[in-house]
C-alpha cells in the first residue's frame, strides 16, 4: 500500500513538471504598414517603410529581400544643413511595446541593386532580422508611403 502511494506521488510530480509553462516569454516583433516606393525611372534603389512594435526591448539588425542585391537600415541626418542618409551601423533600437515608425524623412530600409523595376501594385518580400526576436517575413506593398508625420488613422 505504501509503495503505491509513493508511485502516485511521483507521477503527480512528473505531471506537474511537464505541465509547467516555460518561464521564457518569446520575443516577438509586429510589423505593420510596410510599403516600398516604386523605383524611380532607371534607378535600382528605393526606400521601404514599416512600423515595428517589439514585445521586448529589441533591435532591428538587418534586412534582406529577394528583390534586391542588398538592403540596409538607414537614418536621415542633417550635416552642414544638408539632409543625408547613412547606414545605422548598430541597427535600429526597438523599445519594448513602443511603435517605431520608419517613415519618409526619417529612418528607412534602403533597397539597392533592385533586380527588376518596382511599380505600384507590386509586392516586395522583406526579411527582418532582430537581436532577440525570430526573423520576420514582411510583404510590403509598392506604392507611395503616407506623408511624414501624417497620423491620418483609418
Ligand atoms: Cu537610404
Amino acid at each position: 500500500m505504501k509503495y503505491i502511494l509513493i508511485l502516485a506521488a511521483a507521477s503527480a510530480t512528473l505531471a506537474a513538471c511537464s505541465a509547467q509553462p516555460e518561464n521564457v516569454t518569446l520575443a516577438v516583433v509586429e510589423a505593420t504598414e510596410a510599403v516600398c516606393r516604386p523605383t524611380p525611372n532607371g534607378r535600382d534603389v528605393t526606400g521601404c517603410y514599416v512600423t515595428l512594435t517589439a514585445s521586448q526591448g529589441d533591435r532591428l539588425i538587418s534586412v534582406a529581400s529577394p528583390s534586391a542585391g542588398t538592403a540596409e537600415i538607414h537614418e536621415m541626418k542633417t550635416e552642414g544643413g544638408i539632409m543625408q542618409m547613412a547606414e545605422l551601423p548598430d541597427g535600429l533600437p526597438l523599445p519594448a511595446g513602443e511603435a517605431v515608425s520608419l517613415k519618409p524623412g526619417g529612418n528607412h530600409i534602403m533597397l539597392m541593386q533592385v533586380k527588376s523595376p518596382l511599380a505600384a501594385g507590386d509586392t516586395v518580400s522583406l526579411t527582418l532580422t532582430f537581436e532577440k526576436a525570430a526573423p520576420l517575413g514582411v510583404r510590403a506593398a509598392v506604392g507611395q508611403p503616407a506623408p511624414a508625420g501624417g497620423h491620418t488613422g483609418h
